[in-house]
């Protein structure tokens, strides 16, 4: 057959300027991966891109192949008779499946470590709101967008170490805290980091989390990927990663926050009445004590248990009755749905997290 070495050769050439081009298409659409995760979706990506290309010249310049070899050459031509061939069946359907399972476990690994926050990472409050972001430190720093100069809007700048996994724990809030106004309502946003390949829903009412350890120093862009009304192209912010002394000395330096979240946590424990139901020292009050609460698991009553996270003791100080912690009074604890700022949450939050 003369056909074949140059078919061949052709197929050869055509992988091969599919694998340059999807490369170059990487570079070209994204930004350079900066974290270990990125480098590995960037992999998968590139594997599913060849795999699927390659997949397309075979079957395409089969068919057009076949096309030709098996064209009908006079008026006489008879179609041979074939049925089947239990072989090339069997393996054309377990190649495929190799393949597949392949890419299913690879990408299961990946998402799991990008799911999975490293115990160690460093927290950041991230709040977004109709049409900007806020950071809040544990220290009880605050960044916020500002204007330079020139009286143009300076995006919000999430200030990170470099080498450090860092744990972002993401709501959604209205406008104005202390707004009244109906129409000033929560709404869905999505943090993506396109140097870190990650993306997450920020969904009203709940906390939702993301994690990155970036690798190398630089300002990368954060844009919200869920259309959220009028202002959503203009929903960027950076985030800006440095070696850890120059991370230190930005945390301590001006608006460093007077108070820890975790102290102002602490100070409504008081104010809030709080105190008078649960301890922070162990001992059993009304209510459970708040020493040992984080990750703890919980059970309930009428069965049923949670891991005490953040989501968990947003849920237990809103709306107390959801679920009643086994051997402790229902309908005793009031509802602080409406009561407590977000901030306000957070700060709880913290403060329970301190006590180990
Ligand atoms: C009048 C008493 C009372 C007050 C005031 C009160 N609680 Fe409670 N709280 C309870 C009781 C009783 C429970 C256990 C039953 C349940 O799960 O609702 C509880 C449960 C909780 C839990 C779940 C604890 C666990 O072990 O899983 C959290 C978190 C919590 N309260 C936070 C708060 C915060 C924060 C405040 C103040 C803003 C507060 N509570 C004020 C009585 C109270
Ligand atoms: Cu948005």
């Amino acid at each position: 057959m003369k056909l074949k070495p140059r078919l061949f050769a052709g197929l050869l050439a055509a992988v091969g300027a599919v694998v340059a081009g999807s490369t170059a298409m990487a570079s070209t659409f994204m930004p350079p991966a900066v974290t270990s995760t990125a480098a590995e979706v960037d992999k998968i990506y590139a594997f599913l891109l060849i795999a699927s290309l390659i997949s397309f010249i075979i079957l395409i310049g089969g068919m057009f192949y076949f096309v030709y070899k098996y064209q009908r050459r006079s008026a006489t031509d008879k179609t041979a008779y074939i049925s089947h061939n239990y072989t090339l069946e069997f393996l054309w359907s377990f190649i495929p499946f190799l393949i597949f399972m392949f890419v299913f476990v690879w990408g299961w690994k990946v998402y799991h470590d990008m799911r999975n926050v490293p115990a160690d990472a460093l927290e950041v409050h991230v709040m977004a709101k109709k049409w900007d972001w806020r950071f809040l430190y544990k220290s009880g720093k605050e960044v916020v967008a500002g204007l330079d100069d020139k009286g143009q809007k300076t995006p919000a700048t999430m200030v990170v170490p470099v080498g450090r996994p860092v744990k972002l724990i993401m709501g959604s809030e209205k406008i104005s805290a202390n707004s009244t106004d109906p129409t000033d309502r929560p709404v869905l946003h999505s943090f993506y980091l396109p140097a870190a390949r990650v993306k997450q829903d920020i969904v009203p009412g709940r906390y939702t989390m993301l994690w990155f350890n970036i690798e190398k120093p630089g300002d990368y862009w954060v844009f919200c990927t869920e259309f959220c009304g009028s202002g959503h192209s203009a929903m960027k912010a950076m985030v800006k990663a440095v070696p850890m002394p120059e991370f230190e000395a930005w945390l301590a330096s001006e608006g460093g926050g007077a108070l820890t979240l975790a102290d102002q946590g602490k100070a409504l424990f008081a104010a809030k009445a709080c105190v008078g139901c649960h301890s922070a020292d162990g001992s059993r009050v009304v209510g459970p004590t708040f020493k040992g609460l984080w990750g703890s698991n919980r059970t309930f009553d009428g069965g049923g248990s949670a891991k005490a996270d953040e989501n968990y003791i947003r849920e237990s100080i809103l709306n107390p009755n959801a679920h009643i912690v086994a051997t402790f009074p229902k309908g005793v604890m009031p509802a602080y749905a409406g009561q407590l700022s977000d901030d306000e949450v957070n700060a709880i939050i913290e403060f329970i997290k301190t006590l180990k």
